[in-house]
C-alpha cells in the first residue's frame, strides 16, 4: 500500500512574484591623482545635474575615500551617464573614471 504522505504537494508560504523588480545600478566616481577638482565638479554638474555644493561634496568624498556614489538608476540610465562622464574626461585628456555596479 502506497504511503499517501509522500504525495502531499509542497506549499509555498510566500507566493512567487509574477513581476520581477528590475535591479538598480550605482554610478560610482573613482578618485585619481591627476584630474583637477574643478573639472570633476564640472562633469558632475553637466552630466548628473548636480548643484555646485552637491558636486563639491561628491567630489571630496571620492577624493578622501577613493570612491563616491553619484546616482542610483535603472541599468541603461546608469551606464549611459557613466559613459557620458568618461567621454567628457577623455576629450579633456583626464583619467577620470566612473563605473557602474548593481545594488546588493
Ligand atoms: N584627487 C584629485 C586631485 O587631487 C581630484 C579628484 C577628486 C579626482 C575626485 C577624481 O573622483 C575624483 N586633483
Amino acid at each position: 500500500m502506497a504511503n499517501d504522505t509522500t504525495l502531499k504537494p509542497t506549499t509555498r508560504t510566500k507566493p512567487k512574484p509574477k513581476v520581477e523588480r528590475p535591479k538598480l545600478y550605482k554610478v560610482i566616481l573613482l578618485n585619481d591623482d591627476y584630474t583637477p577638482r574643478e573639472f570633476v565638479i564640472m562633469v558632475l554638474k553637466a552630466v548628473f545635474r548636480m548643484s555646485e555644493e552637491t558636486g563639491y561634496r561628491v567630489m571630496m568624498t571620492a577624493h578622501k575615500l577613493g570612491t563616491s556614489v553619484v546616482m542610483v538608476a535603472a541599468r541603461d540610465i546608469a551606464e549611459t551617464k557613466a559613459q557620458e562622464a568618461v567621454d567628457l574626461a577623455k576629450a579633456a585628456d583626464f583619467p577620470l573614471m566612473f563605473t557602474t555596479e548593481p545594488e546588493e
